[in-house]
């Protein structure tokens, strides 16, 4: 089992939630909603509009996302989705717990101040212009900067 914290497409209610949700690539569970401890750049870029956290800790704001559980299977699966090591890089990060939901356990809502660690998919290879774009705090594929996710094909992200 491993923990990730969402940040992007992958949070409930936007366009690419359903592969968490797709049992025959693994299995995931809502732990809680959580914040990033430090700032970094989330930002919207590349022609399709994808969001991405930049590893910059210090920069930005505090991002707000969402804490799964993951299980081995689901972890491969979302990085091969992800591109990971070469479009995102799967770090650890550090959270503000901000609401434990329905499936944390026990030892998990112990974390001392609701603070606790995750992987998340961030990327320290971007274009140099990438940290002077706007910096969201909440990202949402339909807000209202317009910058509409363009959803990538069955191989996943362009
Ligand atoms: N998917 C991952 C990283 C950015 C994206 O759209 C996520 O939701 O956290």
């Amino acid at each position: 089992m491993a923990r990730v914290f969402v940040y992007g497409t992958l949070k409930r209610g936007q366009p690419n939630h359903f592969r968490m949700l797709n049992e025959s690539v693994g299995t995931a569970q809502l732990l809680a909603s959580a914040v990033t401890t430090e700032r970094f750049p989330l930002v919207i870029a590349g022609e399709n509009n994808i969001p991405f956290l930049l590893n910059l800790p210090g920069q930005g704001q505090k991002v707000h996302g969402e804490l799964y559980r993951v299980d081995e299977r689901l972890l491969n699966f979302l990085d091969d989705f992800e591109q990971t090591p070469t479009l995102y890089q799967r770090t650890l990060v550090t959270l503000i717990v901000k609401e434990w939901l329905g499936q944390a356990d026990d030892e998990e809502r112990s974390a001392a101040g609701g603070v606790t660690e995750a992987f998340v998919y961030s990327t320290t290879t971007y274009q140099p212009d990438w940290p002077s774009l706007p910096h969201y705090e909440d990202y949402d594929a339909h807000g209202n900067h317009g910058l509409v996710y363009i959803c990538p094909g069955p191989a996943g992200p362009t």
